[in-house]
């Protein structure tokens, strides 16, 4: 059991590994944690450094079967759409202007072409591919309007894309749907620097806005491992959880308004900068998750907090499930105000973290279930001092069996990279089955132990590092603090009976559990099918009404989401 005398020798490891993990960071084979690190932590970061992509544009792709409407043989285009023509092309030219940085054509020229569209038609886990022969890349709401005005007198489909980091196949074509780039459209606007109302356009990196936002003392209320990538336009439309949901609360709660351009290119202005405005429908809020299926977000105004002056991260092991839950139990109690994130990694997830990146573990022993807790607060002092007597007495309590303290803001970032880095490692060991899940915490970890027993009695595991089966883990890890699983299943290759093994499997056990198969991610193609084991008939055709309300002609992301 452990004890209080650990602690001391534990930090001074801590020392020793992050300044181990710097000097590995050269290693070439591995992939590099510095990267993920910088990308993913950056918030976490006083540097002004610029954002920077985490993941290389996607080379060309050249089989021919991983399209999406190859894989997924039963969704048929639909007809009602029109095909793209040059005339179609050159109006849209007349609206934007020539240059490939506003419109890449694949109509005139696919083969020329082809190289510029892949990034768009392909997603971040290269799963899904469509098969679009032109991108839009409006500068103003003005133009966005013009673009869907035209697109629904003519029935031309469009996907709206941020930076294309979502994870249920959302973001990407199915078919030959335009795909509408908000790259351009990326400046800050306003920021009040007393309430910390932040105004911006959509295409905003999350990262540039959280590197403004630091610079003013403020800090931007979402927070995830893609933020060098996605948008904050994306983000609001996949209602996006993060690392700090359990501290700031929402996108639902935090968003105070929204502009947006609807499909006949109505422009909706809901830009309020207010706390309270009890005038009528909340409409904003339908935008918020929409996915892109009822109109395309073009500004956003959002509520700020201050940067808390101080943070700290302790990283600890655990002999069990029961014991996270007590751990996160008592961090409630003891940091109260102060904790601002309470994540949850499996040791197969830390495993294959370890495996890709080859650096040393942040605790020498290892364990079934490894915490990460973050505080936030005012007082640097007061906080070290309160997390490490939080250490101490989960320690003495034997609920946690080991553990370890950032003493440094690069520390901090090493630790938090463990679990960042986690969906980037995986992506580099082949193919990857994510569910991302809301399950009552008390069962939340059985998921994974139900589906690790079901993959290996259908004879589709083998952990070992040579094996042939095509299943090399099932693990599990996620926002502990808001009941937020994200069950992984990595595989070497891919495997029809591994799916067959999963669906519907995985959604079955939710539903009796009155849990959510979306709790972060959203729907996209993925899910699309599966909605009904989380919401009732009922809500569904409600759901379908107001699509058709907004969306009468249906030309926004077809084929996903209800
Ligand atoms: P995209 O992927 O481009 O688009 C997502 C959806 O929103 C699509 O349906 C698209 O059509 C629509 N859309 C995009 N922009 C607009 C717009 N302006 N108007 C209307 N519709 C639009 N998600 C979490 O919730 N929590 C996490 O912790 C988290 N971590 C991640 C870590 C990694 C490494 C990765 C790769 C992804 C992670 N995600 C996470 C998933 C993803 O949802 C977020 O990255 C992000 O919110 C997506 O933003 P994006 O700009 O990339 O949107
Ligand atoms: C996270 O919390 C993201 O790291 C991604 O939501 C989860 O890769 C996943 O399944
Ligand atoms: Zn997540």
């Amino acid at each position: 059991m452990a004890c209080r005398p650990q602690l001391t020798p534990v930090l001074r490891r801590l020392a020793r590994t992050a300044s181990e993990l710097s000097r590995q960071a050269s290693r070439p084979q591995a992939l590099s944690l510095a990267r993920t690190a910088a990308a993913a932590g950056g918030s976490r970061s006083l540097s002004s450094s610029q954002p920077r992509p985490f993941q290389p544009t996607p080379a060309r792709r050249k089989a021919e079967d991983d399209f999406t409407s190859t894989k997924y043989p039963g969704i048929k285009r639909d007809d009602r759409f029109a095909r793209l023509t040059p005339d179609h092309v050159a109006h849209f030219r007349s609206l934007l202007g020539d240059s490939n940085s506003v419109l890449i054509d694949g109509v005139t020229d696919a083969e020329a072409a082809a190289d510029d569209l892949e990034p768009f038609n392909s997603d971040w886990m290269r799963k899904y591919r469509g098969h679009t022969q032109l991108v839009l890349k409006p500068a103003s709401t003005a133009e966005v309007s013009q673009i869907l005005k035209y697109c629904n007198d003519n029935m031309l489909a469009v996907v709206p894309q941020g930076g294309n980091t979502g994870l249920v196949g959302g973001s990407v074509p199915v078919f030959d749907e335009i795909v509408l780039s908000m790259n351009r459209m990326s400046q800050i606007l306003e920021f009040d620097d007393v309430s910390g109302t932040l105004v911006a356009e959509a295409g905003c990196i999350l990262e540039v806005a959280d590197q403004y936002l630091a610079a003013r003392g403020y800090i931007f209320p979402l927070d995830l491992g893609a933020k060098g990538s996605c948008h904050i336009g994306g983000n609001l439309s996949t209602n996006a959880g993060g690392l700090r949901l359990l501290r700031y609360g929402s996108l639902h709660g935090t968003v105070l308004g929204i502009e947006a351009v609807l499909p006949d290119g109505t422009v909706v202005d809901d830009l309020s900068r207010l706390r309270k405005n009890n005038t009528g429908y909340d409409l904003k809020q339908l935008f918020i998750g929409a996915e892109g299926t009822i109109g395309v977000i073009t500004k956003v105004s959002i509520q700020c907090p201050q940067r808390p002056a101080a943070q700290n991260v302790a990283f600890f092991g655990l002999e069990s499930y029961e014991h996270a839950q007590r751990a996160f139990r008592e961090a409630k109690g003891q940091l109260s105000e102060i904790l601002s994130a309470f994540e949850l990694m499996d040791e197969g997830s830390q495993a294959l973290v370890h495996r890709v990146t080859g650096f040393k573990r942040p605790l020498e022993s290892t364990h079934p279930f490894y915490c990460l807790v973050e505080t936030s607060g005012s007082n640097a002092d007061h906080d070290s001092e309160k997390l490490s007597t939080f250490l101490e007495s989960v320690m003495d309590k034997g609920i946690v069996a080991d553990g370890t303290l950032a003493q440094d803001e690069t520390q901090l970032r090493a630790l938090w990279a463990w679990r960042e880095g986690i969906t980037e490692a995986l992506g580099h060991l082949g193919g990857v089955f994510k569910y991302d899940v809301s399950i009552p915490l008390a069962q939340m970890y059985q998921l994974v132990e139900d589906t690790r027993a079901r993959v290996a009695e259908a004879g589709l595991l083998d952990d070992s590092a040579d094996g042939t089966h095509p299943v090399r883990a099932v693990v599990g890890y996620g926002h502990m603090g808001d009941s937020n699983l994200h069950l992984n299943i990595s595989t070497r290759r891919f495997d029809p009976r591994v799916e067959k093994v999963l669906e519907p499997f995985v959604y079955e056990w939710i539903a009796k559990r009155q849990g959510s198969i979306s709790a972060e991610h959203g729907l996209g193609l993925a899910k699309k099918k599966y909605i009904g084991y989380s919401r009732s008939e009922g809500m569904v055709r409600l759901m379908k009404q107001i699509k058709g309300l907004y969306d009468p002609k249906g030309i926004m992301n077809p084929y996903k989401y209800i």
